[in-house]
């Protein structure tokens, strides 16, 4: 998986910008002793901003962009100058990314479609400068607001492909050869385990030119929520499908087993998938005679539909793509998916490599200039700085 393109998982450190400072400024001009407070407001930090991208299909680009910084908003001046706002960090992302926070594991925000904007860290916002604070009582306010301090936050970000039908099944059940015999899509299909190594889509088209999207992802063996084989890894696609597509060959040993076992497996990752309206495919019937289809009904699971089909001769094609079809768009099946809840990221869920990933060279935070510029106003405290009742001050509101 080292040198793979497909990336579903990955840890960052994010931190947005901090506030610029409120600025304690006191208008100074010839023949006018006492202009009057005049401090601008600091600009606000940058924010961190993940912005979906129907045309990215992976977070490889993160893997090289581990930190992701925003800048700091700069201090007010003189004059009710406010400062410049931060730079904002505007991340593209997948359709279908899930923010999780690294520390608690909790599931924080998505990001489902093209152009929409998640804030996922705000930047501080700026302070307000001393001429806000002048009053009838204090006319020389000799203090300002300090800027907002930025925040610091890890997250996983997780990958989770938006596809309306997700393909279960175990290793070799044929689930890359219907893919490709139903859509475009040509994946690497051969007779050993494991063939595929990572998740697929195809575009299936169906009557009317309307079209639904599969998804074909490694095989799952008995053991896998405890990580055996490819593990529950990849199962994290088939979180958002609409429906669920379990496939047993014809030649399996005990088909209802078989099923029963990755009906399982899945319930161990994330329980809300047996929630899921799922449909059995029999594939590989071609090596099936009328008899044995009529005998292997009988030992069927009960309470799901099924379907009897062949990738390679296109038996029973059209029928299962009528049911898949009948399934996505029943009313109840849509609010089902769309009210699906991400499960919490907990161990199980982890990919350990990435977690164990190491905060280097995290630059420490730039230091702040108010604090630099601090001496500035030191010599304005030791005026006497009172007004005349009768001097009208000054109105800088226009
Ligand atoms: N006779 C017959 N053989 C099939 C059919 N579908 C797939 N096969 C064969 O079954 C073997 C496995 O097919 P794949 O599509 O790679 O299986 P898979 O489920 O994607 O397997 P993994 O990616 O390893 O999980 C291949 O040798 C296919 O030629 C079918 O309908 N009939
Ligand atoms: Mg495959």
């Amino acid at each position: 998986m080292a040198d793979s393109n497909f990336i579903d998982y990955v840890k960052i450190f994010c931190r947005s910008g901090k506030g610029g400072a409120g600025s304690r400024h006191f208008y100074r001009a010839k023949y006018i002793p006492k202009g009057g407070p005049d401090g601008g407001d600091g600009g606000r930090g940058g924010h961190i901003i993940l912005r979906g991208n129907q045309n990215m299909w992976t977070l490889l680009p993160l893997k090289y962009q581990r930190h992701l910084f925003a800048g700091n908003g700069q201090s007010g001046s003189g004059g009710r100058s406010s400062g410049k706002d931060g730079d904002d960090v505007i991340v593209d992302v997948p359709c279908g990314t899930v923010v999780f926070d690294a520390e608690t594991g909790d599931y924080l925000a998505e990001v489902t479609e093209d152009g929409q904007e998640l804030k996922l860290l705000r930047g501080g916002r700026g302070g307000l400068g001393n001429w806000h604070f002048k009053s009838a009582t204090n006319r020389t306010p000799r203090y300002a607001q300090p800027g907002e301090p930025a925040i610091e936050k890890t997250v996983i970000l997780e990958l989770k492909l938006l596809a309306d039908v997700g393909l279960v099944g175990l290793p070799n059940a044929g689930k890359s050869t219907l893919l490709s015999a139903v859509s475009a899509a040509r994946p690497k299909i051969a007779d050993y385990p494991f063939t595929t190594m990572e998740p697929q889509l195809g575009i299936v088209g169906y009557r009317d030119n309307r079209s639904f999207v599969m998804a074909d992802i490694p095989g799952i063996i008995e053991g896998a929520s405890e990580g055996r084989g490819l593990g529950l890894r990849f199962l994290r696609h088939i979180e958002r499908n609409a429906v669920l597509l379990f496939m047993v060959p014809a030649d399996a040993d005990d088909i209802r087993a078989e099923y029963e076992l990755l009906l399982n497996e899945l319930r161990q990752f994330n329980p809300e998938l047996v929630d899921k309206p799922r449909v059995l495919a029999v594939s590989k019937s071609d090596m099936l005679d009328e008899e044995l289809i009529e005998a292997i009904t009988q030992e069927l699971p009960e309470g799901v539909p099924h379907v009897f089909i062949s990738a390679v001769t296109g038996f029973g094609l059209q029928a299962l793509k009528d049911m898949l079809w009948r399934e996505i768009t029943s009313e109840d099946n849509r609010l089902l998916a769309e009210q699906a809840v991400h499960r919490r990221l907990d161990g199980r869920h982890r990919v350990p490599d990435e977690d164990a990933f190491i905060f280097e060279n995290i630059p420490a935070p730039v230091p702040d200039e108010d604090e630099l510029a601090e001496g500035e106003d030191e010599e304005w405290d030791d005026l006497d700085y009172d007004w005349d009742e009768d001097t009208e001050p000054i109105d800088f509101s226009n």
